[in-house]
């Protein structure tokens, strides 16, 4: 594996107290090729970075730049990379995904170059179609001033959701008619490592591999760890547990939290958690495991890892540990409690209010996603080059921006119920705001057309925003709930419960061209997504390398601009 390398950038005298502050460039380079893997003992082709499963983990200090070469070594697809939870302050064409500039064809190379001003645990990930399935791994900032607490050691663990059948069939199945939905994961797997529970009866499957079994977390006795958790799933909200020991959430997506003990802890994909975990157990082996939450399942993918103290014997812990039991209202009390260390000045205002419903619909037969009606579908250019080309007003495909519900019903209802058609229109669901405003979003839930009220986790791109109050019920815009403007978690990614809706804010800082979308990648890819057109004219010229597509010819080379 290539090694990061560092360069001294600046060595800076700050003020008076001849403080010295430095920050490097520290330079990655990546090749994104298909590799035969088997993280569950089921071998399966899927796309890599560097050969790894899980990929590179970016370990980084608050300052840094970041520079990464990707190589795209795929003979037939293309691939974009994102770098989740990273604000992209100033460097929106490394925000990296498919839906907003164009992707890394095979053999094709692009360079994402970026600062890292936040510290806090973030992750990287494919931003095409399903790749992130496999593309990903984890992305750590390290404060240059002492954190708010202190631990005697760290580990990353990476909590994912996994299918033997390949990305291509899953996504051909997402968009056919008939609708082939993918099911349940066969395996949860920890820093990509789990045993397929039906191993012994599936003639595929190699238990004896070592690319496959437990991942094994290793403490000392009576010191204290900090577990960086992060939701790296396509769909399915794990619930944390380690045996005897407690969780006590201190961090989440890059914000301190006041620090709260749990016996267990939900992590949705796209959220990041660290906890700190003491190790005060007698010396030996304990599972620790993820189970599926708020999702139906036969209770068969379970992720299990292992936390061993140092001298406890290379065994399997010796008793089990009992399956996560879900509790709607425990885990909204839970993620009411998360409040931010830091009391920020959160605008006490909001410039705009936007409602976003989402909803399942058909278009034209196919099964879709949507948020209000709109089904979001790719543009002829993705807008950061459009609007950087200046040929968004040629697009020839329908570009609607829906701010609110088209209508109104009691959300707690499916479509049907309510009376109304299930037909969504398709177009790309481009939102413009203004540089300054501070937007308020109401996420509203409802239920899927066969009446299952499911959980969203919808990710912002290019922002932070806060969480002002997670609410059961349709929202009242005549009786808003009480909202935390206190100290509300700072996040890039939030839960939307099952019937609930979720109010965020932020404050539109960023000219660029951004994402907003459910984290459920099966969602995303059936068109649950708006994209924010944020200070159009103030968005820098894309670098001279920006890979080109659609409208936007390849002589017309960016350096023209
Ligand atoms: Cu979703």
């Amino acid at each position: 594996m290539t090694r990061p390398v560092a360069t001294w950038l600046t060595l800076a005298l700050i003020g008076f107290g001849a403080t010295l502050a430095s920050s490097a460039t520290v330079t990655y380079n990546w090749v994104v090729s298909y590799k035969f893997i088997k993280p569950d003992c089921v071998e399966k082709v899927s796309p890599v970075v560097n050969g790894a499963y899980p990929g590179p983990t970016i370990d980084v200090t608050e300052g840094d730049t970041v520079v990464v070469v990707v190589t795209n070594a795929l003979p037939t697809e293309n691939t974009i990379l994102h770098w989740h939870g990273i604000e992209q302050k100033g460097t929106p064409y490394s925000d990296g995904t498919a839906e907003t500039q164009c992707p890394i064809g095979p053999g094709q190379n692009y360079t994402y170059s970026f600062t890292v001003d936040r510290p806090g645990t973030y992750w990287w990930h494919s931003h095409d179609g399903l790749q992130k399935g496999s593309l990903y791994g984890a992305l750590i900032v390290r404060s240059k001033e002492p954190e708010p607490f202190s631990v005697d050691g760290e580990h990353i663990m990476l909590l994912n959701d996994w299918w033997h059948a390949s990305q291509i069939d899953q996504i051909a199945g997402l968009l056919s008619i008939p609708f082939r939905w993918v099911g349940n994961p066969q395996s949860l797997l920890i820093n990509g490592k789990g045993i397929f529970s039906n191993c012994n009866v599936d003639p595929t499957c190699n238990s004896s591999s070592t690319d496959c079994g437990y991942s094994v977390f290793q403490v000392e006795s009576g010191k204290v760890y900090r577990i960086r958790a992060i939701g790296s799933g396509s769909l399915v909200m794990m619930n944390l547990r380690i045996q005897n020991h407690v969780l006590t959430v201190v961090e989440t997506d890059g914000d301190y939290i006041v620090p709260k003990t749990f016996p267990s802890a939900d992590i949705n994909n796209g959220e990041s958690y660290s906890f700190l975990v003491k190790a005060d157990q007698p010396i030996g082996n304990y599972w620790i495991r993820t189970s599926i939450a708020y999702r139906t399942n036969d209770g068969s993918a379970i992720g299990r890892a292992i936390l061993r103290y140092v001298g406890a014997p290379a065994a399997l812990p010796r008793k089990s540990i009992s399956p996560g039991v879900d509790n709607l209202m425990q885990s909204m009390r839970r993620a009411r409690r998360i409040k931010s260390t830091t009391e920020r000045a959160v605008p006490r205002t909001s410039s705009r209010q936007f409602i976003l419903l989402g909803t399942q619909n058909f278009y034209r037969g196919y099964l879709r996603w949507s948020v209000n009606n709109i089904s979001n579908a790719a543009p002829d250019t993705p807008a950061l080059l459009s609007n950087a080309f200046g040929t968004l007003a040629q697009d020839r495909s329908p570009i609607i921006e829906q701010l609110t519900p088209p209508t109104v019903f009691d959300y707690n209802l499916t479509l049907q119920a309510a009376g109304l058609s299930t037909e969504a229109e398709r177009a790309y669901h481009l939102i413009k705001i203004d540089h300054g405003e501070v937007i308020e979003i109401v996420l509203q839930n409802t239920r899927a057309l066969n009446g299952a009220a499911e959980y969203h986790p919808w990710h912002l791109h290019g922002h932070n925003f806060w969480v002002l109050a997670y609410e059961r019920g349709t929202y009242d815009p005549m009786n808003p709930p009480k909202l935390n403007l206190k100290n509300p978690p700072f996040k890039n990614t939030v839960t939307l419960w099952p019937e609930s809706y979720t109010v965020i804010r932020f404050k539109a800082d960023n000219p660029g061209v951004w994402l907003m979308h459910c984290h459920i990648l099966f969602h995303l890819a059936m068109g649950m997504e708006v994209v924010f057109l944020e200070a159009a004219d103030q968005i820098p010229p894309p670098p001279p390398n920006t890979p080109v597509c659609g409208k936007i010819l390849p002589r017309e080379t960016c350096s023209n601009i």
